[in-house]
């Protein structure tokens, strides 16, 4: 059995997981500025990273006392045993509705909870100056890429029965602005406003930031695909999570990004040609960026493995047999899983 990194010593460019453009210092202040008409904040964050790289200035500055709903959206990318010891561990937070979604699929349980569970939080609070208001407004806020514009199409298709009303795509930073308000809902008449993404002005550390960058919460090339790569490496081997072997045509597990790439370029003939001076002729050459991106991609459509990239630390979670308990045995298990 290979041996792996205990930790990820790479190091990065200064600030390369800080991403925060001008449009998410004016967004932050036109969502401050809607407040005042919203009964209701949902939070989505990717159910990847259940406890890192949520927004910490949201609390305070966007939530407050409203009520407070937190979405861990993309449950289809892990596995329902994760799901079951993510919850648990919130049990004993300060979250007070926590739903998890899939707008993958259009009968997802979490997304047809959430109209009630929003209502009964609305009708329970107090609604500052909103009392006689009859329709509901509630403010979608989250990072980058989670799913905010997904959730409200997808609302919008199944209560209304019409088309996508904002723009999403598979990068981080598509929503630039807060929109004008969407209907979803008709009785009672409920209000969503999308937002754009908002990270915090600087990453906590080097590791939170890397796990946003392999969920695509920010753009590769601010961190740089081989980099996000490595780190993405670093972490299946920690978790076990070997699906990458056999997709990469590989012998076995590596630690090493740049075998782990060249073969991968090998495979699916990611090969530059270049002329090279010395010998006035033509070689192919591994375009590892490319592979780099194409493993990205590929873990994020699901294709690698369920693997939550956190660590879940609850009693209910010690239940789970513990990745550091696992031997060579265990290989076979985690390659199919
Ligand atoms: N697998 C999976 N993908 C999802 C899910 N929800 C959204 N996506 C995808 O995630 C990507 C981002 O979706 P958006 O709705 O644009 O995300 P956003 O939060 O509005 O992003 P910004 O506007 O950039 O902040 C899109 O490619 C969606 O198809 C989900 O539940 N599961
Ligand atoms: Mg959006």
């Amino acid at each position: 059995m290979a041996t792996f990194r205990g930790s990820f010593g790479a190091v990065a460019a200064k600030g390369a997981t800080n991403w925060f453009p001008k449009h998410m210092n004016s967004g932050l202040k036109q969502m401050q500025a809607k407040l005042r008409s919203v009964d209701c904040v949902i939070e989505i964050h990717d159910a990847r990273i259940p406890m890192t790289g949520r927004h910490t200035n949201f609390a305070h500055q966007i939530i407050g006392n409203k009520p407070h709903i937190l979405l861990l959206n993309k449950s289809d990318l892990i596995s329902h045993g994760d799901i079951k010891r993510i919850a648990s561990s919130y049990e004993c937070s300060n979250v007070n509705s926590l739903l998890f979604t899939s707008l993958k699929n259009d009968q997802d349980d979490g997304v047809r909870q959430l109209i009630p569970t929003m209502r009964k939080l609305v009708e329970g609070s107090e609604r500052y100056g909103r009392s006689l208001v009859k329709e509901y407004h509630a403010m979608i806020v989250g990072v980058p890429n989670v799913g905010k514009s997904s959730l409200i199409n997808m609302l919008r298709a199944k209560h209304l029965k019409k088309g996508r009303a904002v723009k999403v795509g598979p990068s981080a930073g598509v929503t630039k602005c807060v929109h004008e308000k969407v209907r979803i809902c008709e009785n009672p008449q409920i209000f969503l406003f999308d937002t754009p993404g908002i990270l915090s002005p600087k990453t906590s550390d080097l590791e939170s930031g890397l796990k946003l960058a392999v969920c695509g919460n920010l753009p590769d090339h601010q961190v740089g695909e081989t980099f996000i790569a490595d780190y993405l490496l670093f972490l299946m081997n920690k978790k076990r999570c070997f699906k990458y072997v056999k997709y990469f045509g590989l012998k076995g597990p590596s630690d090493c990004i740049t075998t782990v790439l060249t073969a991968g370029a090998v495979k699916f003939d990611y090969m530059n040609k270049i002329r090279s001076i010395e010998t006035d002729s033509y070689v192919m050459k591994p375009d590892l960026n490319l592979v780099a991106t194409h493993f990205l991609t590929t873990y994020r459509k699901g294709e690698l493995g369920k693997l939550v990239l956190d660590e879940i630390t609850t009693t209910a979670a010690l239940k789970f047999k513990k990745n550091s308990e696992l031997d060579d045995g265990d290989y076979e298990n985690f390659q199919n899983r």
